[in-house]
C-alpha cells in the first residue's frame, strides 16, 4: 500500500470545558511526541494544520471562550471537509466536538446530512438546564443536536448540525438522568458498554457504521479516551472502570477499512499530566495509525465545493 496521502492534524489546546484543565496540554504534547513522528517515518504524512489555543486574557466566560474556539475549529474542519481533506482533531476536552462536527456538517449541508459515531463512557448530552457541573465537555452532543446554549448551537449556522437518526453512541456506562432523557426522547441509538462486552466491539461498530451511513453523505468518528479502560488509558480526566480494551478499539478502528464516506476523526480528553509511562500518548498514536492506514487512499468523491466557511459572528 502506498501511503502518500496527507492527513491534517488540528490541535484543540483547551481543557476549560472540563473540571480540570489538564487536557488543554494534550495536543501540545502530541505535537512533540516521538510516537507520532514514528508514524511519519512509516510513510504516513501527518501534518499539523493548526494548533488552536485560548486567548491570553482571562476576562471572558468559559462559554464565550469555548464559543470562540469552537468557531475557529468549525471554520477549519469546514474547509477540510469542503476540500475532501481527511482531518483528525486532537483535544483538548471533548467540547472540541461542537466545533469539529459543526464545521463538517456546514461544509456538506447543501448535499445532505452527516452521521457521527460517538465512542465515550459518558453521554455528553447535558444542557445548562440539566448539568450538575456546568462543564461544557458534558454538553457537546446535545449542542450538535440543537439543544443547549444558542452560542454553541449556532456555530456557522443556526440549524441543528446532526439529525439524531444519524448518530450512534458506543461504550456508554456513566450518565445522568437529564441527558439520558434527552437522548431517549430524540431516539439516539446507544450501544451501552454491557452490550459491547456481550457482542464485541467489532460487530457493534459495523452496525454503527451502517446506521450513520444509511441516510448521510458521509460520517465522522469522535472518540473520548475515557471510553477506554483506565488500565489502558490512564491519561484522561473522567476515567470510568470497565471500559473498552485498547487492543479491541485499535482493531475495530483498523477494520473500518476504506470507508470512503468517513470524513474525519477526533480523539479527545488526552491529559498528559495524568498519563503513566506514556501509555495514553502511545495509544493515541496507535489509534491515529489505525484510522489513517485504513483511510489513506480514500476520497470523499461525491462531495463538491459549494460556499465558504467563514464565520459571520466573531466573539472575543
Ligand atoms: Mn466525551
Amino acid at each position: 500500500m502506498s501511503l502518500t496521502k496527507k492527513i491534517n492534524l488540528i490541535g484543540y489546546a483547551s481543557g476549560i470545558g472540563a473540571a480540570e484543565p489538564g487536557s488543554g496540554d494534550g495536543p501540545i504534547v502530541l505535537a512533540e511526541s516521538p510516537y507520532l513522528s514514528d508514524l511519519n517515518s512509516q510513510g504516513i504524512k501527518l501534518q499539523w494544520e493548526k494548533m488552536l489555543t485560548l486567548p491570553k486574557s482571562n476576562e471572558n466566560s468559559k462559554l464565550n471562550l469555548v464559543t470562540h474556539l469552537s468557531t475557529q475549529l468549525a471554520t477549519t474542519t469546514c474547509e477540510n471537509a469542503k476540500n475532501k481533506q481527511f482531518f483528525i482533531v486532537l483535544g483538548g476536552d471533548h467540547s472540541s466536538a461542537i466545533g469539529t462536527w459543526s464545521g463538517a456538517s456546514h461544509a456538506l449541508k447543501s448535499q445532505g446530512e452527516i452521521g457521527l459515531i460517538w465512542i465515550d463512557a459518558h453521554m455528553d448530552s447535558h444542557t445548562y438546564e440539566t448539568t450538575p457541573s456546568e462543564n461544557i465537555h458534558g454538553m457537546p452532543l446535545a449542542c450538535l443536536l440543537g439543544h443547549g446554549a444558542p452560542s454553541l448551537t449556532h456555530i456557522l449556522n443556526n440549524e441543528p448540525k446532526l439529525n439524531p437518526k444519524n448518530v450512534c453512541m458506543i461504550g456508554v456506562r456513566s450518565f445522568e438522568k437529564g441527558e439520558e432523557e434527552l437522548l431517549k426522547k430524540l431516539q439516539v441509538k446507544i450501544f451501552f458498554m454491557d452490550e459491547v462486552k456481550q457482542r464485541g466491539l467489532d460487530i457493534v461498530m459495523q452496525e454503527a457504521v451502517k446506521i450513520v451511513s444509511a441516510n448521510t453523505v458521509g460520517f465522522g468518528l469522535t472518540i473520548d479516551l475515557d471510553s477506554v479502560d483506565p488500565s489502558d488509558a490512564p491519561g484522561t480526566g473522567a476515567a470510568e472502570p470497565d471500559g473498552l480494551l485498547a487492543k479491541e478499539l485499535y482493531q475495530a478502528l483498523s477494520k473500518m477499512a476504506n470507508k470512503s464516506n468517513l470524513i474525519g476523526a477526533e480523539i479527545a480528553e488526552f491529559d498528559p499530566h495524568l498519563d503513566r509511562e506514556q501509555k495514553t500518548e502511545k495509544l493515541v498514536s496507535k489509534m491515529i495509525e489505525a484510522i489513517v492506514k485504513t483511510n489513506i487512499n480514500t476520497t470523499n468523491s461525491n462531495i463538491q465545493e459549494s460556499f465558504n466557511c467563514e464565520t459571520k459572528n466573531a466573539i472575543v
